[in-house]
């Protein structure tokens, strides 16, 4: 471990790259792909149980592998990532040392921790109580405690960054104001703090409940209370995701914000107003009145709808105005069909501003009313809507993110650029086909979170329509293009970063 001021200087981009930033972007990136593999593997197992044909699992498994999958994949590999990148946006970006090393080393060591224990709870039967643990559904404390123990270590991590923006400014490590994806990245680490901070406000007294020392927990607080968590981690998602869009159009084609003033501006709706989101998850209970939960999600939460809009135009903008600049001029598109599709940047940019955009971000703002929520509420059209924002989206913006922080932060060479750059069409394309699948199957009124859509064992007897049926099997056929899209990921990433060839200090090369 460094002392933390020890660099080096980037060839390609001249940043100052600071010895112990490195080795801490590179634990957490690292971490954060080992859980997108035990995800993935259960995402596999659940989807394929999900489809009649198959029917893999136990009513038992399913359940705790659901649990499994929700969590490793939307707070572990997510915040690990995210982790990553607060340290690379702050560090690296403004060319300073990062604050306090050795306490980011804490961090991560209680994130992993919280992590390891929630996932012995959950693989061993003893918190089968799906991502959103709803009360009364009680789980081992020791599950409670893991989440506890992560949620700590990433707010930590968040403090790491305000420090060492404190420490940039104080040392005069830039020029003007920051960056705007290191602004991007501070709405996004703003939102978290409001986020952890409901989720101790929600987890201590369950765990406190699962020990027996509480003995009354109301359902319509911890609803309430959970969301506060639950969905503003979504809204870090999307705003770590913006920034990395950002980042993305500048390392594949250059671009530069045209107008940063509304970017920036459209950061700071997020943190206004996204929030209020939060209340989607209400609509169905009873306890807010009708007008609070429309004058909340149907009216104050398209400010922040807004703030979407405003980056999802933003950025294929300032793209185009980039290639423009090189010389792809003829006709309306010529600027888009000569870009860099065969570098896997450009297509994971691409797909992810457009499934997000046109796949999660409509769905979500049609599902988010009162009365569509009624129809949608806990069917598979919602699963659908969300893997279209936090896989299709943010996950797919992650992706596209790695293949440049291995050459230019870790200093290894890739290992399968072809497959790389097939990567991300595939993932896309199977994410799409799942988001579609659940949606037509969900808007037929096919439950989420069911073991078995035939409802063979039902004790009542129950008919659904057959089309039901065709909708399950291309999301089946998407689950399974996307888990070799994630294993391609992660087959490429893991090898690239410990087999691949060690560059040169001053190497200048990307891809
Ligand atoms: C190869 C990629 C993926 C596939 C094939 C996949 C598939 C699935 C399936 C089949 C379900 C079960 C839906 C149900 O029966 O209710 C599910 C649920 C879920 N997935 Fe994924 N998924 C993938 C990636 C991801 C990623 C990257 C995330 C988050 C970043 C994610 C977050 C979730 C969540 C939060 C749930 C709901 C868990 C719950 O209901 O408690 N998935 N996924
Ligand atoms: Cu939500």
């Amino acid at each position: 471990m460094s002392n933390g001021s020890e660099f080096r200087t980037c060839p390609i981009t001249g940043k100052k790259v600071f010895a112990a930033t490195q080795n801490l972007v590179w634990i957490n990136a690292v971490t954060a792909v080992v859980f997108i593999l035990v995800g993935g593997i259960m995402a596999l197992l659940v989807g394929l149980t999900r489809w009649p044909a198959v029917h893999l699992l136990s009513a038992d498994l399913f359940y705790r592998f659901l649990t499994a999958h929700g969590l490793n994949m939307l707070v572990f590999w997510i915040v690990f990532f995210e982790i990553a990148g607060l340290y690379f946006g702050s560090s690296v970006l403004l060319n300073s040392r990062l604050a306090a090393p050795k306490v980011a080393w804490l961090a991560y060591l209680l994130m992993l921790v919280g992590a390891v224990l929630v996932d012995v709870m959950v693989f061993t039967g003893k918190a089968t109580v799906m991502f959103s643990s709803y009360v009364p559904l009680q789980a081992d404390p020791l599950y409670y405690l893991g989440i506890i123990l992560f949620a700590v270590g990433a707010l930590i991590g968040c403090a790491i960054f305000f420090g060492t923006l404190a420490i940039a400014k104080a040392e005069k490590t830039y020029e003007g104001s920051v960056p705007l994806v290191t602004f991007g990245l501070s709405a996004a680490a703003i939102i978290a703090v409001f986020t952890l901070a409901c989720g101790a406000i929600i987890y201590i007294p369950t765990l406190l409940w699962s020990l027996g020392l509480i003995t009354n927990l109301d359902p319509g607080v911890y609803r309430l209370i959970f969301w506060g968590f639950g969905h503003s981690s979504q809204q870090i998602n999307v705003t770590a995701m913006v920034s990395v869009w950002y980042l993305l159009g500048a390392l594949t084609v250059g671009a530069k914000p045209v107008n940063e003033k509304i970017c920036r501006s459209a950061f700071l709706l997020y943190i206004l107003f996204i929030n209020l989101a939060s209340e989607h998850h209400l609509l169905t209970d009873p306890t807010l009145s009708p007008y609070h939960k429309m004058a909340n999600t149907s009216y104050f939460m398209y400010l922040a709808v807004l703030a979407s809009m405003i980056h999802a135009l933003a950025i294929p903008m300032c793209v185009e105005v980039a290639q423009r600049k090189k010389g792809y001029t003829k006709g309306l598109f010529e600027w888009l069909t000569k870009a860099p599709w065969g570098e896997p940047g450009f297509p994971a940019l691409i797909f992810s501003l457009f499934i997000f955009g046109f796949i999660g971000g409509i769905t979500g703002v049609v599902y988010g009313t009162e009365q569509l929520s009624i129809k949608t509420h806990n069917t598979w059209a919602m699963t659908g809507h969300f893997h279209g924002t936090v896989v299709g989206g943010t996950t797919l913006a992650f992706m596209g993110l790695t293949y440049y922080v291995i050459p230019l932060i870790f200093r290894r060479e890739i290992i399968g650029k072809k497959i790389a750059t097939l990567q991300p069409y595939i993932f896309a394309i199977g994410i799409i086909l799942i988001a579609l699948g659940m949606g037509g199957a969900g808007t037929l009124g096919s439950p989420r979170r069911h073991w078995d859509i035939t409802f063979a064992d039902a004790v009542i007897p129950f008919s659904f329509d057959p089309a039901v049926l065709f909708f399950t099997t291309i999301a089946a056929i998407g689950v399974i293009v996307a888990v070799v899209g994630g294993a391609m990921y992660v087959g490429v990433s893991v090898l690239s970063v410990f087999f691949g060839r060690k560059m040169a200090p001053n190497e200048a090369k990307m891809l």
